[in-house]
């Protein structure tokens, strides 16, 4: 029977959306998130586009929920639902994620202000500091992120040559610096945006593989960060993420900035111990940070760790019933 009744925590981590599901989670199979994510796409996908699609939701929404950790030291596990499908990993889905849970008390911490999150994509430690009640800001200490290829050159219909790195941070990303045919975020549209990246997307998929090392079922290019100068002086750079269809991240996207970390560590543009502070497109700002560095499968790998804040917008009961034509979702 595909309906049912879904509790939400609805709210924003620094302008994106995320969407905690409280209730009617359906039972997963497998030993880790990754595998669960796996039964959850093949069977109950239609609960992801019934509550991130139009009319439930929108297509920038992300959502959450929450599962028993699947490590015996895990505190919790997450599964990230979103409008193009299941991530292996979210950044701001996270933080949202935990700030919600933190905030109501359905996660407790049982070492003092830490929690150990396992994800599709691995292990996430998190930081935070709560005051009165309110989580002031939680830092992922992410999966390790690198850089898969560099310098390729691709030919793009209506925009010419562009030359793009690809680096994984919890999701695969195509990096396109300031170039000839692209001139920076500021001087691009976001309808802009939203027509090269979906062919940008495409041509890359059909000339590269993208496949996490340890994890096949994690594949493929799947979001786009361009990039350009920031607005705010202590920003050291700025994005626009292109995920799904039609979505541009309001926030500085935890993966992405995650990718972008091992994309600049690889070219030597940042040290290990060195901050970056990421602004989205709309202004708002990550703290990153290189953490260390590891090796994963022969390559260097950086330990990436993403400091941001949420809030919650409100609290929301959706019905799915499939006496309605559109229960599951629509795109236009
Ligand atoms: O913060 O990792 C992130 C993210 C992925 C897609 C949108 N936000």
């Amino acid at each position: 029977m595909r309906k049912g009744t879904f509790f939400c925590i609805d709210g924003h981590t620094c302008g994106n959306p995320v969407r905690l599901i409280t209730s009617g989670h359906p039972v997963l199979q497998g030993a880790t998130m990754s595998e669960k994510r796996q039964h959850f796409l093949a069977e109950y996908d239609w609960i992801r586009t019934a509550l991130m699609f139009e009319p439930r939701g929108h297509d920038m929404m992300s959502g959450s929920f929450i599962y028993p950790p699947s490590t015996p030291d895990g505190d919790a596990a997450v599964l990230f639902v979103e409008t193009s499908g299941c991530l292996p990993m979210c950044g701001h889905g996270l933080i949202g994620t935990l700030t919600f849970a933190l905030e109501q008390g359905l996660i407790v911490a049982r070492t003092p202000n830490l929690l150990k999150i396992d994800t599709p994509a691995g292990r996430v430690n998190a930081e935070f500091q709560q005051t009165a009640g309110k989580v002031d800001w939680v830092k992922l200490f992410n999966v390790p992120a690198f850089l898969a290829y560099q310098d390729i050159s691709i030919t793009v219909p209506e925009l010419g040559e562009l030359t793009i790195d690809i680096a994984y941070g919890g999701n695969f990303y195509i990096i396109v610096e300031p170039q000839a045919n692209f001139p920076g975020i500021e001087h691009w549209s976001a309808a802009q945006i939203l027509k090269f990246s979906p062919l940008v997307r495409t041509l890359v998929n059909q000339q590269l593989a993208c496949v996490h090392p340890l994890d096949p079922t994690v594949k493929g290019a799947s979001h786009l960060l361009w990039t350009g100068t920031p607005t705010q002086s202590n920003s050291h750079g700025a994005n626009a993420v292109f995920y799904g269809d039609k979505a541009i991240d309001r926030s500085p996207c935890g993966t992405g900035t995650s990718a972008r970390m091992a994309q600049r560590h690889a070219k030597g543009l940042l040290a290990v111990g060195e901050q970056f502070v990421h602004e989205s497109y709309i202004g708002s700002q990550f703290i990153g940070k290189v953490e260390g560095v590891t090796e994963l499968a022969g390559k260097i790998a950086i330990l990436p760790s993403i400091q941001g804040w949420a809030r919650v917008t409100g609290h929301n009961c959706i019905t799915v019933d499939d006496d309605d034509p559109y229960a599951y979702g629509f795109q236009v």
